[in-house]
């Protein structure tokens, strides 16, 4: 690791693989949303913010936030952060390198007291969730957590909102989460891609997130006796559930290599009911991710999967109960100033950089709709991620640290205007 570096990165090595340890210890490394490992995790972390001086709270949308107030009101808030959730057997990087470097950032800075208030963030819930719902938290900050979405349910009959309200948001006041003051919002995150490990070049800086669609289908049949009952007899749900995650399978792979930007979609849920060997699946569920830089392909794409999936399942002697869009965000592009101003603090520290479109959606897509947003990608080893594999170096955390340390006090001096 390189000494000269103004961030302590052994200090936030240790960090990320203290929060490492908080997770669900038969299926490292999970830490899901809401749940009581997540809320140890929020425990440790807040520990983390308050002896770094910060004044810690968790705002009406469920995020938490560490807070040094600036010497000059009037120039608003410099926000650094990520999440700390994961997905199921997921990674120790994913989110937590974000959190973890924006405190080390935090705290490098030392005791000179900057002239903006800087904010370390946990955003709630930024994979999707157990309620169906992805970035909940930088949704309620930028406005686009709707009421209808504090309806969702887990599969206990949670709802949403109460969920929120459970890990200390305060869903009854959700507007006091909306900010105005963030003259900048820095994200720190793996690439969860190959491009920047296969180029050898050290820090990523993202040009825009691309836009997620996620789709919910439910396909209606009967259950059967799966011995007895003929094949010209079935209305077997599973079967119409599976020609249609291939069909958008085809289809993706094949808008992929049209060259009209990032596109691919996905089938990540499917379960049958009553998910028995010998029984005719008589319900399926499918939640497919569509992920698009050009928004029109996916409303194209989404368009198209609703009239097949209805024509695969009439094919399939089966109905649909259900087509239900459970998000669906427009690409975000990042601050061409921050993004400049991030490329200008790489270099002045030695460090390459390339500009990347980012096929992973980030809190920061949500930010951006309230204030400049910029990202950082790390390497991540074999571009691996939302696995237990998941690694990246600690030389990439602390290079990635320093370049937002440096960013930061480049913001101090010239804040760009804001848009
Ligand atoms: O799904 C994503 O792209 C992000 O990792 N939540
Ligand atoms: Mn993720
Ligand atoms: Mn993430």
């Amino acid at each position: 690791m390189r000494n000269d570096l103004p961030v302590d990165g052994d200090r936030l090595w240790a960090d990320v693989m203290a929060l490492a340890e908080l997770t669900d210890p038969a299926q490292p490394y999970t830490r899901r949303s809401f749940s009581p490992r997540f809320l140890d995790g929020r425990a440790w972390l807040a520990r983390r913010l308050a002896e770094a001086g910060l004044k810690v709270r968790i705002d009406a949308g469920g995020n938490l936030i560490g807070r040094r107030e600036g010497s000059d009101p009037t120039r608003g808030t410099i926000m650094l952060g990520s999440h700390s959730d994961t997905v199921p057997s997921g990674g120790r990087f994913d989110g937590i390198a974000g959190v973890i470097a924006a405190l080390e950032v935090v705290r490098s800075l030392g005791n000179d007291k900057p002239r903006h208030a800087i904010e370390v963030v946990d955003f709630l819930a930024e994979e999707p969730s157990e309620y169906g719902l992805s970035c909940v938290g930088s949704r309620a900050m930028s406005g686009y957590l709707d009421p209808g979405m504090l309806e969702y349910t887990n599969a206990d009959g949670e709802k949403l909102g109460d969920a929120i309200d459970r890990v200390g948001g305060a869903t009854r006041d959700l507007a006091q989460a909306r900010r105005s003051d963030i003259a900048a919002f820095l994200e720190l995150h793996i690439e969860q891609g190959i491009v920047l490990e296969s180029g050898n070049i050290d820090l990523g800086l993202v040009t825009a997130i691309v836009g997620i669609a996620r789709l919910e289908i439910i396909f209606k049949g009967a259950a059967d006796h799966a011995g007895t009952t003929p094949m010209t007899l079935r209305h077997d749900a599973g079967v119409a559930a599976a020609r249609t995650i291939a069909l958008v399978s085809d289809s993706a792979s094949a808008l992929a290599a049209s060259g009209q930007g990032h596109f691919v979609a996905t089938a990540g849920v499917l379960t049958f009911e009553p998910n028995a060997a010998n029984v005719v699946p008589g319900r399926a569920r499918v939640v497919f991710d569509i992920r698009a830089e050009d928004h029109a392909l996916a409303t194209v794409f989404i368009d198209e999967l609703d009239r097949e999936s209805a024509r695969l399942a009439a094919a399939t002697h089966v109905g649909r109960s259900r087509v239900a869009l459970l998000s669906n965000t427009t690409p975000a592009a990042c601050d061409p100033g921050l993004r400049a101003l991030l490329a200008q603090s790489a270099e002045a520290l030695g460090f390459s950089t390339i500009p990347l479109a980012s096929g992973a959606g980030h809190d920061a897509a949500f930010v951006s709709r309230i204030a400049p947003s910029a990202m950082l990608f790390v390497p991540c080893r074999g571009g691996k991620s939302h696995a237990p594999e998941e690694w990246a170096e600690p030389d990439a955390l602390a290079a990635g640290a320093a370049v937002l340390r440096e960013a930061v006090l480049r913001l101090e001096m010239t804040a760009p205007e804001r848009g």
